[in-house]
């Protein structure tokens, strides 16, 4: 007995087409927090207005500078957790698994996924503001951003703010996939961030079953089979329940 529906089981089993979508939730029991906690969230503690758009970083470069070296001190110390070991292993079971993140973290990645689809860019990566040309990993501690080679202008981090397009090839991807997708398993978002949360909305209108893995209720929830609690709990349980061949990468 796993508690999980037969049915759920049997429609994850004759799936050929998975599309796996993840968000600060999955990486949460590896130490990093999420963004909308009430108490713990990033946005609880900072004003995205101030740290995640164009403007914030064209008024005052430094202090958006400094929060994301912040950031990548606190990414560089954390490691892949149950959650994503288990999609890394149904990756493995399942070729066409198709895996697409929010997150700018690299867990997924450090767990074995491959071909992920970094919707909001990388925390490591930079690029220049002005021109848009990727620029070196520099050291965490480097207070000020540097200026790039080519124009002058300041380096900033290369992940997706407010108010900026998602980068064209890897969205094109992910809406291919979600309108292909047999299921698709929302883990850890609270699917309120756009387009993303558009993304099961758009299998759900081509026939896909939606799985929501949260312990606590999003806008998802009136269209999709939910199984509440955390993922690093759940994922491993359903790996096991619906492909027990499946292994665990450590
Ligand atoms: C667990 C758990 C455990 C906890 N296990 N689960 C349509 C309607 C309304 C607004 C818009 C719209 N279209 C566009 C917009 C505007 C905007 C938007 O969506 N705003 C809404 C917030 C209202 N979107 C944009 O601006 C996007 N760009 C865009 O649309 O461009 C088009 C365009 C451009 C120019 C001109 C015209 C059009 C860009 C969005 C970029 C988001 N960026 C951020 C920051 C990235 C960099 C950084 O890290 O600093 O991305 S914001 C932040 O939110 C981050 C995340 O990727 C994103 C999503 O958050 P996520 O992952 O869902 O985290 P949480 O915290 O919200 O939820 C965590 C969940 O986990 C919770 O549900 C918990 O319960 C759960 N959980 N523990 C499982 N153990
Ligand atoms: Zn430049």
């Amino acid at each position: 007995m796993t508690g999980f529906a037969p049915e759920l089981l049997e429609t994850l089993r004759r799936a050929e087409r998975i599309l796996i979508s993840t968000g600060a939730g999955c990486s949460a029991e590896s130490g990093l927090p999420t963004f909308r906690d009430p108490q713990q969230g990033l946005w609880a503690k900072y004003r995205p207005q101030d740290l995640a758009t164009p403007d914030a970083f064209a008024r005052d470069p430094e202090t958006v500078w400094r929060w994301y070296q912040w950031r990548r001190r606190v990414h560089a110390d954390v490691a892949p957790n149950a959650a994503h070991r288990a999609i890394a292993a149904m990756q493995a079971q399942l070729s066409g698994a198709t895996l697409v993140t929010q997150n700018v973290d690299r867990l997924h990645e450090l767990a074995g996924s491959r071909a992920v689809i970094h919707l909001h860019g990388s925390v490591f990566r930079n690029k220049c503001a002005a021109c848009g040309v990727p620029m070196p990993e520099v050291p965490h501690d480097l207070e000020s951003p540097p200026r790039c080679d080519s124009c002058g202008g300041l380096c900033r981090p290369d992940v997706v703010w407010f108010g900026e397009g998602l980068p064209q090839e890897e969205w094109r991807a992910a809406a291919e996939a979600a309108e292909a997708a047999d299921v698709v398993l929302s883990v850890g978002t609270s699917s309120t961030v756009y387009p993303a949360a558009e993304l099961p909305v758009i299998a759900k209108r081509a026939g896909a079953l939606i799985v929501q893995i949260n312990p606590a209720p999003t806008p998802l929830d009136r269209v999709a089979h939910n199984l509440r609690g955390p993922a690093g709990e759940i994922l491993p349980k359903l790996l096991a329940a619906v492909w027990p061949s499946g292994v665990l990468l450590q």
